[in-house]
């Protein structure tokens, strides 16, 4: 029997193969008529493979009366509902570790490209500025405290990249009873680092978690570097405190509604952007789709589900 299964957004070509050659797909994204399609359609769907970052809406699980698993290609599973999962039990499964090390390398990145302004460098000699004048001094990255928000897989995996570029500590639910200094406050972390990194899930403790008072304790010298989700940040407080140099600069890769980047924050030019590409590169994303892929494998085959959160 043909299994169905709803694609929620597109994906690189081996995921999208994959799937393919296991199933009867159906593209969410490209259905017009989504309500009719639901009525026609929707008591057929068992599964759904969507992206970390968009997730399911409740509302679309509640029309699916034969879903069985969601499969996200990603490690955070924030946008779905995993108490109406339970209840119903649907599985919910994503892709963790194999991201890890390209989400860490790109925040190093980022942190350099902000000190350094590799972006706006760039720009500087590709419109042939250099011949007119040297390019303005950046600041010293070698030396600086960097904060972690968040101490879980990718936060350990960017502790030990800046790890030899300047003291790190961290903020988590817990002490990890590192070597790194512990605080139980986000606001006392802030105080004490020049760099605040964001790498924590997004929770119901972590939504709005970097609002005023986190930003203010970071100064007017610190910078504000977000690659986890752009819940965790208060998104118009960032804004503000950018334009009125309550800190220096920001590093982003996510955003609060993605791919939908304020123009207020767009304008700012103490801030380097990347469109969320923490995990995006061929390697990652074939190890990606390939654990999404063996959870799907598995559920159907009624055997043990791989990486199930739910
Ligand atoms: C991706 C992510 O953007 O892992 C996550 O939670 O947000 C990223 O890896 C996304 O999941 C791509 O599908």
């Amino acid at each position: 029997m043909t299994i169905e299964i709803l694609q929620f957004n597109a994906f690189a070509p081996f995921l999208e193969n994959g799937l393919r050659d296991r199933f009867l797909v159906h593209r969410w994204f490209e259905i017009d008529d989504r309500e009719a399609w639901l009525n026609g359609r929707g008591s057929a769907v068992r599964g759904i493979v969507t992206g970390g970052n968009l997730g399911v809406p409740t509302a679309l699980i509640e029309r699916l009366p034969a879903l069985g698993i969601i499969a996200i290609s990603g490690v955070g599973f924030d946008k779905v509902d995993l108490e109406l999962a339970g209840r119903r039990s649907i599985r919910v499964t994503n892709t963790p570790d194999v991201l890890t090390d390209d989400v860490a390398d790109l925040t190093l990145g980022l942190i350099v490209s902000q000190f350094r302004s590799l972006a706006a460098c760039d720009r500087y000699v590709r419109e042939g500025r250099w011949p007119a004048a040297p390019y303005p001094l950046g600041r010293k990255l070698t030396g600086r405290r960097f904060g972690l928000v968040g101490f879980g897989r990718i936060g350990a995996a960017i502790a030990a990249r800046l790890a030899p570029i300047g003291p790190v500590a961290y903020h988590a639910t817990a002490d990890k009873r590192n070597q790194l200094r512990y605080f139980s406050d986000p606001v006392q972390l802030a105080q004490h680092s020049d760099v605040l990194i964001v790498a924590t899930s997004a929770n119901p403790s972590t939504v709005g978690l970097i609002g005023r008072e986190v930003l203010d304790a970071l100064g007017p010298a610190g910078v504000l570097v977000n690659i986890a989700r752009g819940s965790i940040v208060i998104e118009k407080e960032l804004i503000a405190a950018l334009v009125e140099k309550r800190i220096a600069g920001a590093a982003l890769d996510v955003f609060a509604d993605e791919p939908t980047v304020p123009e207020a924050l767009r304008a700012l030019p103490n801030v380097v952007f990347t469109p969320h590409i923490g995990s995006a590169t061929h390697e990652t994303r074939e190890n990606m789709a390939r654990m999404v892929m063996a959870s799907l494998d598995a559920y159907f085959a009624g055997t043990p589900v791989p990486n199930a959160v739910v």
